[in-house]
């Protein structure tokens, strides 16, 4: 067998949007989280990354470029997800090339992984759930790994919580799972994409600037110090999770709206009966939230949802087109655009 082939394999991950958020662990090592949660996956044009591997006996190390900037995949996430496909990967034969590799040559063969995510990484959206999603998936392609999308997404977890709920498009559960090692904590399908396409979600860049506080620092402070998040974990989200299935198996946009916006402003009380306290919204976010239920409030039955993350940013959810439009209009009268010619998307001002 010659010893200079070089084998790729491409995969393409959109990000996802929490509607019942994933906030603390209860396994920090293992990824594994405090309650179910629930989210939406973007469309693929938007955000997303796209991830190519490739294997070659040449290879000397493991490496890996961001948006064309090399990284370490030191870190013991990207080791964990190498190790976990790399175990479960299968015989490969390409006769064309004269490539044979065996189940147990891919310990031994080095991978390049090459990412690009096609929105600006420092603009404060979720890049990491994008990112392991489709790195697992990119791997698991290459290495003719044999596993359902489940099993995958229960590996994309070990890199970061979100990505586990990546692996899929439409609505998606991630089930927090009861076993120590971590099995059957894992992502499933609620609905596909064509389920609900009514629904257009518009993404308001309120700051472009890194949070201060990173998911994984600011759960860890929540476990440790909020009695809030104890009560939310064991007697809200999961009466909340069954309620937000019925609302989407219905298309029920006025239940929908009240559990994801409830679920959004619960969480950043977490955050705030954190100590030290976490304040991931500002001002602009806090206007937003007051001009959305005004508005939902004066029409009598809600028009769009809000969530916010681990940042100020807004993630609106319309009921259909129609609304959308009507959205936009009241954001840009409200908050007119500041331009940002770094980024190169709408980060919105504040008229007041
Ligand atoms: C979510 N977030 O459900 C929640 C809502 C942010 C707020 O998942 O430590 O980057 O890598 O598991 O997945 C962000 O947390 O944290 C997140 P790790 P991750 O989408």
């Amino acid at each position: 067998m010659a010893e200079n082939w070089v084998l790729t394999a491409t995969a393409q991950t959109p990000t996802n949007i929490a509607v019942i958020k994933y906030w603390g662990k209860r396994d920090e090592t293992l990824i594994l989280p405090v309650n179910d949660s629930i989210s939406v996956t973007l469309d693929p044009s938007h955000l997303c990354t796209t991830t190519t591997v490739a294997v070659s006996p040449t290879f000397q190390q493991d490496r890996m470029w961001l948006n064309g900037k090399e990284v370490s995949l030191s870190g013991v996430r990207y080791q964990n997800c190498l190790r976990e496909i790399r175990g479960r990967a299968g015989d490969l034969e390409d006769k064309e090339k004269g490539i044979k590799i065996e189940k147990k040559d891919w310990e031994k063969l080095h991978v390049h992984v090459s990412s690009y995510n096609n929105f600006p990484t420092a603009a404060g959206l979720a890049s990491s759930a994008a990112g392991f999603a489709c790195l697992v998936f990119a791997l698991a392609k290459l290495m003719n790994v044999k596993e359902d999308h489940s099993k995958l997404s229960a590996i994309a977890r070990q890199g970061s919580g979100s990505a586990c709920r990546s692996l899929f498009g439409g609505f998606v559960k991630w089930v927090m799972g009861k076993e120590e090692d971590g099995n059957d904590s894992l992502a499933v399908q609620l609905v596909d994409e064509k389920h609900w396409d009514d629904l257009v979600i518009i993404i308001a860049v309120v700051s472009s600037r890194q949070k201060e506080t990173s998911s994984t620092t600011g759960m860890r402070e929540s476990v440790e110090t909020s009695l809030l998040l104890k009560h939310r974990a064991e007697e809200i989200v999961p009466k909340r999770i069954l309620q937000m299935e019925e609302a989407i198996k219905n298309r029920d946009f006025a239940s929908f709206a009240q559990l994801t916006c409830a679920d959004s402003n619960q969480f950043h009380a977490v955050c705030l009966d954190t100590s030290p306290p976490i304040f991931y919204m500002n001002d602009t976010s806090h206007r937003i939230i007051s001009c959305v239920e005004k508005w939902n409030r004066t029409e009598g039955s809600p028009q769009v949802a809000y969530t916010f993350d681990a940042g100020p940013n807004a993630v609106l959810i319309a009921r259909d087109r129609k609304t959308a439009t009507q959205l936009l209009q009241r954001l840009l009268f409200h908050f007119p655009p500041k331009p940002d010619t770094d980024l190169n998307s709408y980060v919105i001002g504040d008229k007041s």
